[in-house]
């Protein structure tokens, strides 16, 4: 049961029997992103202040340039869930290989791992557009006591334990789910306390909202040009609204309030898509499915993909349930498509 005025605090302790292992643990995870994403919403707000934007002239693996921002943001999460004794290894989008924690008093004592993209979108920085950050939380499948390895990180989507997203907008939210709903929270700066301002977030299962980056038409398979040109096209609700920000917790959480679809798919350049699979789109996917949504790469659940590498990419379709469905009937068959009249 929520109240007014509740804080997250609040509502964490309220609500952490539901959780099956019920130590606190996992409380305690979430408490140490809550303290990381006040601090990175400070450097974020002063962006346009203070001479902290622009890149520092290193790229990360994905071959981007790093900005100020994503470097710091990586940092204050990797540190502040060290220093807690709840983690026992992070991946991070800026690092290549996975961090393993040993912890301070016992050795690898602790359950969790987690994977974390710390400023997804960071490239709307220097033109004051809402970036976000994303996670992923698991429990090790490894024996506690001995050092995290690959596998520990290489779980199916449908076993996080939690999942959430921060985005630094016109307000600071933080969003997260436990696989009990998907509750919001609003960061008042002030006090620095969030508080809980979207209750049991729920997806419409229907919307009228499409976003995707268009620009790469010509690159996209024949079933998403053809949805795309169903957006358009003038018959019962449609056309749809076009909205895309460019920045994946932003257009996700618009959409999720509105009601819409997502879509970041293969194209004959990037034939897995851009966007990565274990802390971008499962954490995105994990939400969207609490929120009554749907999350496909278009053949199959995302949840249900069995990744094999840290910084895997996977084509991503999320939203309201039946856009989604509608959007993978085009891409499942390509004759639908012919039947069509667009060009
Ligand atoms: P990033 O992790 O380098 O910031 O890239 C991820 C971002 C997403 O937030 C966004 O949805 C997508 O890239 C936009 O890509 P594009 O500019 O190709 O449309
Ligand atoms: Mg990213």
């Amino acid at each position: 049961m929520t109240h007014k005025n509740q804080t997250l605090g609040e509502f964490i302790i309220e609500n952490q029997q539901q959780f099956p292992y019920a130590t606190g643990e996992l409380s305690r995870l979430i408490n140490s992103i809550r303290l990381a994403a006040k601090m990175v919403n400070h450097e974020v707000n002063k962006a346009g202040l203070v001479d902290i934007t622009g890149t520092v002239g290193a790229t990360n693996i994905q071959g981007e340039a790093q900005q100020k921002l994503d470097v710091f943001a990586n940092e204050t999460f990797i540190n502040t869930l060290t220093n807690r004794e709840i983690v026992c290894g992070i991946a991070s989008e800026e690092n290549e290989d996975f961090i393993t924690i040993r912890g301070q008093q016992h050795d690898h004592q602790n359950n969790y791992v987690v994977l974390i993209d710390p400023l997804d979108g960071s490239s709307n920085i220097d033109v004051n557009v809402s970036v976000g950050t994303i996670f992923s939380i698991y429990r090790r499948v490894t024996p506690i006591g001995t050092a995290v390895t690959l596998e520990d990180f290489l779980q199916p989507g449908h076993l996080q334990v939690a999942a959430g997203y921060v985005i630094y907008g016109t307000s600071t939210m933080l969003v997260y789910t436990t696989g009990h709903g998907v509750n919001g929270f609003t960061l008042n700066p002030a006090l620095g306390t969030y508080y809980l301002s979207h209750p049991n977030m729920l997806f419409p299962e229907n919307g009228n909202i499409y976003s995707i980056n268009e620009g790469n038409y010509v690159h996209f398979p024949a079933g998403i040009k053809a949805y795309i040109k169903y957006c358009q096209e003038e018959k019962e609700d449609r056309p749809y609204t076009s909205r895309y920000i460019g920045s994946l917790v932003s257009d996700i959480h618009r959409n999720m309030i509105k009601g819409g679809i997502y879509i970041y798919p293969s194209t004959s350049t990037a034939p897995e898509g851009k966007l990565r699979l274990l802390y971008e789109c499962n954490p995105m996917a994990f939400i969207a499915e609490q929120a009554g949504g749907m999350a496909s790469d278009g053949n199959m659940r995302v949840l249900d993909i069995r990744p094999t590498a840290l910084h895997q990419r996977t084509p991503f379709i999320c939203g309201s349930k039946n856009m989604v469905e509608k959007a993978i009937s085009f891409v499942q068959n390509p004759a639908l498509s012919k039947k069509q009249t667009f060009v």
